[in-house]
């Protein structure tokens, strides 16, 4: 029996990754911090066959004990602070556990010479920001814009260092945006769905959003996991831009919801605009190219824009009916 390590396992893709993994015969184990007790137990109920051990990516002597006893064949590196905006004021707890805790788990791997372990680092499209092309490629120079995109290229050189320095089977997977049922209430289109839910329900009139104009290369996420996996079972080590090549802005993002409930077109009548929710550098538009992983892993994107809208307003629909 496989066995995988998921850091982070209790955030969006750890939510997608673990029934895919325990449906190939995975045994799986998962990283859970100290703070995370209310999300571990929420976890548990849903996987009870999945280990969760106490571990932080802040934590090198952590990283070496769970790498130690689960003695992991694949490890999954998903754990990071993931909120571009709040990296702003919180540029130093983004660099340590998003930019130096990817090189944490990678020396506790080199330290316990467990040199035949698959690595998985979650990379960014974030890290091409201000972009030099459009659509973006493996080979696009990166232009992070953030500190959580300063702290994912670091991440990201990182993992390729170990790769050529120790020979390690350590890539990166260059994800666009992927959403879901199990995106945070903090990103933008979860922000969309559940208050428009709620406005619909008749539970409040109006929310505020940032901006309307960016635009980002919207997936879904449970396809995106299907592509970690297949990184890690391709025969060389490699990097690979995860995408579906459309962007569409949040604008677009926002009508398709209203449209799914319903709503009319009439954006004004339920979104307040506050400026304290951008950006002081954004990222107006990125646009992915996954030509590698289709033409070398054989993957796609299977789920549209449409249906991941229309299952995160289902999914939010059910949520917000029972409460
Ligand atoms: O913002 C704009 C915002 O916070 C999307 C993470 O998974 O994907 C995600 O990063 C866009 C931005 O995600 C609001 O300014 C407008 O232009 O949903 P988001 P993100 O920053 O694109 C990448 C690939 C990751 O790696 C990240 O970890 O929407 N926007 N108004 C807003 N965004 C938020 N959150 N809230 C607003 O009110």
């Amino acid at each position: 029996m496989q066995t995988a390590l998921i850091t982070g396992i209790t955030g969006q893709d750890g939510h997608h990754l673990t029934p895919y993994l325990l449906d190939k015969g995975y045994r799986v184990v998962g990283t859970v911090s100290d703070k995370d007790s209310l999300r571990a137990d929420a976890f548990h109920s849903l996987y009870p066959d999945v280990s969760l051990v106490k571990a932080s990516l802040n934590d090198f002597q952590s990283l070496i004990s769970v790498t130690e006893e689960s003695n992991p064949d694949e490890v999954y590196n998903l754990g990071a602070a993931s909120l571009v905006g709040l990296s702003f004021s919180q540029p130093e707890i983004t660099a340590n556990s998003t930019g130096l805790g990817t090189l944490r788990i990678l020396e506790a791997l080199r330290v316990l010479q467990a040199d035949k372990v698959k690595f998985y680092q979650a990379s960014s499209s974030e890290m091409f920001g201000l972009v030099h092309e459009s659509p973006q490629t493996e080979l696009t120079p990166f232009h992070p814009r953030s500190p959580y995109a300063v702290a994912k290229t670091f991440a990201h050189y990182t993992t390729q260092n170990y790769r050529e320095a120790y020979n390690m089977f350590a890539c990166s997977g260059i994800l666009f945006n992927h959403e879901g049922e199990f995106r945070r209430h903090e990103f933008v289109t979860r922000k969309i769905t559940s208050n428009l839910v709620k406005i619909k329900l008749g539970k409040i009139k109006k929310f505020s959003l940032g901006t309307l104009t960016p635009s980002r290369d919207w997936g879904y996420a449970g396809d995106y996991v299907e592509a970690m996996w297949l990184m890690l079972q391709h025969s060389n080590p490699e990097d690979f831009v995860i995408a579906t090549g459309r962007a569409r802005s949040v604008k677009d993002f926002l009508l398709q919801a209203m449209k799914t409930l319903e709503l009319g077109e009439d954006i004004e009548k339920f979104v307040d605009f506050d400026k304290t929710l951008t950006r002081p550098t954004e990222v107006e538009t990125l646009v992915g190219d996954a030509t590698k992983a289709s033409r070398l892993l054989g993957w796609k994107p299977k789920t549209s824009f449409e249906t991941l809208v229309e299952i995160m307003i289902e999914n939010d629909l059910k949520i917000e009916s029972r409460n």
